[in-house]
């Protein structure tokens, strides 16, 4: 079984700083970028991070590939690409910017049909002094778990990932 996860937020919110991190916590992650040929010739790339497991359940193999959006001009060339097949996202908000410069990148995920994808918030960025209260962030995403993180020093990063996970295959079962 293939799974996707894709780290979707702002730019600079610290999203391969926790693929970065995951490959320091998780030896059997496979780190690669994803380079693809644009029409112009250009060569662009994704981030990407690979892990191979094995489920309890009848030892099946399960591939976890996980993704972060890029910036905006290669995210304009990829994202139908990176849309097309996800099997969860987290999204990585920026403690440091605004309610709304947030949200703004987040409904971006409706506009692409991700709204009902098994979905996890990440509020980064906790060391900053000027970050957001915690309670803020959860009244935005009522309904939907939020964890605490500091990417940068590792914290949260392995918690953030387990839940996703967790999140997405709970909904295969569901799903049958
Ligand atoms: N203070 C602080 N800086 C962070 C944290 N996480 C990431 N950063 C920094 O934010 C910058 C952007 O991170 P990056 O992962 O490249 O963001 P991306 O554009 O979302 O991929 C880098 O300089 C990171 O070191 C954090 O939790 N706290
Ligand atoms: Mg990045």
């Amino acid at each position: 079984m293939n799974l996707r996860v894709l780290y979707h937020g702002l730019g600079m919110a610290g999203k391969t700083t926790n693929l970065e991190k995951l490959r320091e916590i998780y030896p059997n992650f496979v780190s690669d970028r994803l380079h693809q040929q644009t029409s112009e010739g250009r060569t662009v790339y994704i981030d990407m991070l690979t892990m191979n497991l094995k489920t309890k359940l009848g030892n099946k193999e399960l591939n976890v590939s996980l993704f972060t959006t890029p910036g905006q001009e290669r995210f304009r060339l990829l994202r139908g690409w990176l849309f097309g097949h996800v099997d969860g996202v987290v999204f990585v908000f920026d403690s440091t910017r605004g309610v709304e410069e947030n949200l703004k990148v987040y409904q971006e995920l409706k506009d692409y049909g991700l709204s009902g994808v098994p979905l996890v918030i990440q509020a980064n960025k906790r060391d900053a002094e000027c970050a957001l209260p915690m309670d803020v962030i959860e009244e935005v995403f009522a309904g939907h778990r939020v964890v605490e993180a500091i990417a940068s020093a590792g914290m949260g990063v392995a918690e953030t990932f387990r839940l996703i996970l967790k999140e997405v295959l709970d909904a295969r079962v569901v799903a049958g």
